[in-house]
């Protein structure tokens, strides 16, 4: 069978408020995954990225016009959801014998809801899809009952009935899945945002699934945790480097150092092979999961930068959110990344549920306090399937129709339009100015601009600082 993947544009507007040059292009690892581990298996599946390669629909309907596609799977993000509708859409309309599937992080967790209301999608796949997609394959072959898959949802065409199926059990043995073909995507399209990296080409690999913690606003917390071996990792990371000249990686797993012995054998590996003088790379994690043994050890095999979730700056904020981590812990995983060299990036929220303009302002200090090199304030949203949308009315009001999805987006304080949700006794426009004081506080501070100015080794990292300070400055 022939299948297009689809990864719709992301653009909801903030980006192009902060410029263009700011914004990520990253590659979608979930369809690469899928993809390849469908064309490992005789089927012929093809990816195009709406976003990186700058599409339109119509674009895309001469791509399906001429590709003959028996399926069509559309990836869904919550803050993607009308994007991803309209092209579920559209492609029904070029053709309604296609098939069509949508999954992601909003159909896992909104599956029903989302078959009942959308005609146009055949099927919504709820979690890992390798599996459940060469499933469904068989059953648009007429070889299987779509009831009879593992991990689905989908709508009765005729009684508009809706059948969520079995929970499909999570493959454990991640090295199952074949290494992302990076060959079914332009690969020169791809670049982070501007402060994420130090050379490029950088591009973006995992090598775990999931998360055991509990952070009531995100949508990974209690997934379990699962690795790809250590062999496995230092394999793909040569292909990035031979095949498509990576000079960095972005790892992007929830928690990289969350199993000790296995960063430790990783870096090994990489110094082993050689790969640490070939590129360099960064991770993210939590800041109770590191210590100096171990930041040394990476920074040994090419790590420049670490990310941490901080969240808030006082002990009642990071315990309403369940982060299960104190303040002290936080400052000293960033003072240990300091002695050892390593570059940080602390991720920080404004109108955390429970929070005050004075908690946020004292968020803001800690920021400057623990003084990490980078840092990112965004705007704290109860993204469906979290603990915090179940308690989004305990915590706040919102402002629009809760299933307002393309609102859902953590940097609207850049934005024109007012928030999806915010904590009681909260307002969007004094949670949007906090976001805008945030950002400008921590970046236009003589220290840090000094620090960054003896720190600019080269051209090119001074010219990505100016582009965001400029944006930063212009918004
Ligand atoms: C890389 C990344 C990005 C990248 C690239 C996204 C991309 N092009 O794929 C960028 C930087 C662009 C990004 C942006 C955002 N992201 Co993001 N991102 C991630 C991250 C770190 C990794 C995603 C990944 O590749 N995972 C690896 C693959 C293998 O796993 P997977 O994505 O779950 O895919 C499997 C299944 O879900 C399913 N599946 C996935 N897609 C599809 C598609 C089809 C058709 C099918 C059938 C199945 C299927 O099968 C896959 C293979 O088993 C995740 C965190 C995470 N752990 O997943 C957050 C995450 C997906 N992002 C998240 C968020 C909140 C955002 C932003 C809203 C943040 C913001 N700044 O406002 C924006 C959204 C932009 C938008 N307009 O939609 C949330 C999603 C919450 C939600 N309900 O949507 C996550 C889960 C982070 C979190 N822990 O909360 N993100
Ligand atoms: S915020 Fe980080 S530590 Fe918390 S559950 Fe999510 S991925 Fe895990």
């Amino acid at each position: 069978m022939k299948i297009l993947f689809v990864m719709p544009s992301l653009d909801n507007g903030y980006w192009k408020k902060l410029g263009k040059k700011v914004g990520p292009k990253s590659e979608p690892l979930s369809l690469l995954y899928i993809a390849t581990y469908l064309n490992k298996n005789g089927h012929h599946a093809e990816v195009v990225d709406c976003e990186a390669e700058g599409l339109s629909l119509e674009d895309l309907e001469a791509k399906i016009q001429a590709g003959n596609y028996d399926v069509v799977g559309v990836a869904m993000l919550t803050a993607m959801y009308s994007q991803s509708v309209a092209v579920c859409t559209f492609v029904k309309k070029i053709n309604p014998a296609i098939k069509v599937v949508v999954g992601g992080s909003h159909a896992n967790l909104r599956p029903k809801e989302t078959a009942e209301k959308e005609d146009a999608i055949d099927v919504v796949t709820v979690g890992e899809a390798e599996l459940t997609f060469m499933e469904l394959i068989e059953v648009f072959q007429g070889r299987k009952a779509l009831k009879d898959v593992q991990g689905i949802a989908f709508k009765d065409k005729k009684n508009g009935e809706v059948t969520v199926t079995q929970e499909r059990p999570k493959v454990q043995d991640l090295d199952f899945f074949p290494i992302p073909d990076r060959g079914l995507l332009n690969m020169k399209l791809y670049r982070p945002s501007v402060s994420y990296y130090r050379r490029l080409p950088a591009y973006t690999m995992i090598t775990t699934r999931g998360c055991p913690y509990r952070c009531t606003f995100c949508a990974t917390a209690k997934t379990g945790y699962r690795m790809h071996s250590v062999s496995r990792v230092v394999e793909e990371m040569r292909i990035l480097v031979e095949d498509f000249g990576a000079k960095e990686i972005l790892l992007r797993d929830d928690t990289f150092t969350l199993n000790r012995k296995r960063t430790i054998e990783l870096c090994d590996a990489i110094i082993a092979s050689g790969m640490h003088k070939k590129i360099t790379w960064d991770a993210i994690t939590r800041a109770n999961l590191v210590d100096k043994e171990m930041l040394t050890k990476m920074k040994e095999a090419g790590c420049w930068g670490m990310h941490f979730g901080v969240e808030g700056g006082t002990q009642k904020l990071i315990d309403t959110v369940k982060k299960d981590s104190t303040l002290e812990v936080i400052k000293n995983a960033f003072t240990l990344c300091r002695e050892v060299g390593i570059e940080t990036r602390g991720y920080f929220m404004v109108g955390m549920p429970g929070s005050t303009p004075e908690d946020d302002l004292a968020t803001i200090e800690f920021a400057k306090d623990v003084d990490p090199d980078w840092a990112q304030f965004t705007i704290a949203t109860p993204y469906p399937g979290t603990q915090l949308f179940e308690e989004a009315e305990q915590w706040g009001k919102f402002h629009t129709d809760f299933d307002d999805w393309d609102k859902y987006l953590t940097w609207s304080g850049f934005g024109d339009d007012g928030l999806v949700w915010t904590a009681h006794g909260r307002s969007s426009d004094d949670v949007k100015a906090m976001q805008r004081r945030a950002m400008r506080e921590f970046y236009f501070r003589p220290k840090l601009i000094l620090r960054k100015a003896s720190n600019f080794d080269n051209l090119p990292i001074l010219k990505k600082y100016m582009v965001g300070a400029l944006a930063l400055a212009r918004s």
